[in-house]
């Protein structure tokens, strides 16, 4: 990597069971077969403190009000941005499976007031591309393990799709949004495109803030 050139903070977004996990994987080992230094990471990072707090809370073990849990999710990301943040400068691109957005979809879909739960996150860095993948409620309801976790209910991820559905036109100009019903490999072919034009892009840009 020549001196200067930064990665890119790529994130995976979209509500539970949209393939997020499968993209960042093919997206990882396509970056990584062309030797592009690339890391994966997502969010909750349930291994810290406040990690293993929020995956309580997430399997149901743990009981927390709307606006705690909101704030852990936020500074789960806090807590590792100083560490994000020099990867990058490094010349690593990150491939982030979820981040801001799932934390003020899921918070707003609750009920909270939606710009309450954007201001914990303003401060952060600020993604090159984010990626939605969005598919109906019911598509996503049918895939596996549907219904294990506290928020796997086709009502509430309808109200979490709205939300991001608000950010997504909000935030055109770095939003990205995929057709999730599709076979993973089209997905990927499309995600594949759009960061390879992405990366030459951004590595001369400063990094951002939200
Ligand atoms: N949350 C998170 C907040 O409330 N606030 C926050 O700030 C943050 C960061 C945990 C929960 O936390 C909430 C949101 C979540 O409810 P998580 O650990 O990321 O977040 O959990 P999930 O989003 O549920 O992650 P999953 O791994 O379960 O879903 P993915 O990653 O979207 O989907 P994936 O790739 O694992 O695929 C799910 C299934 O679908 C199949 C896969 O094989 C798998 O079986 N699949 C496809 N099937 C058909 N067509 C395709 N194109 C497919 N792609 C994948
Ligand atoms: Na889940």
């Amino acid at each position: 990597m020549s001196a200067g050139k930064r990665g890119a903070l790529i994130i995976f977004e979209g509500c539970d069971r949209s393939g997020k996990t499968t993209q960042s994987r093919l997206l990882v080992e396509l970056l990584k077969s062309k030797d592009v230094p690339v890391q994966a990471m997502n969010f909750p990072e349930r291994s810290s403190n406040i990690g293993q707090v929020i995956n309580s809370y997430l399997t149901n073990s743990k009981d927390l009000s709307d606006e705690v849990i909101h704030l852990m999710f936020s500074a789960n990301r806090w807590e590792h941005m100083n560490q994000l943040k020099q990867k990058l400068l490094e010349g690593k691109t990150l491939i982030v499976d979820r981040y801001s957005y799932s934390g003020v979809a899921y918070s707003a879909a609750k009920g909270l007031d939606f710009d309450w739960c954007y201001a914990p996150e303003r401060g952060l860095l600020k993604p090159d591309a984010v990626f939605y993948l969005r598919a109906p409620a019911s598509d996503l309801a049918s895939r596996g393990q549907y219904g294990e976790e506290r928020y796997e209910k086709a009502e509430f991820q309808e109200r979490v799709a709205k939300v991001f559905d608000r950010i997504c036109s909000k935030e055109a100009s770095y939003w990205h949004q995929f057709d999730a019903s599709q076979p993973a490999e089209d997905l990927h072919a499309q995600i594949a495109s759009i960061t390879d034009e992405l990366l030459p892009k951004v590595a001369t840009q400063p990094l951002d803030k939200l």
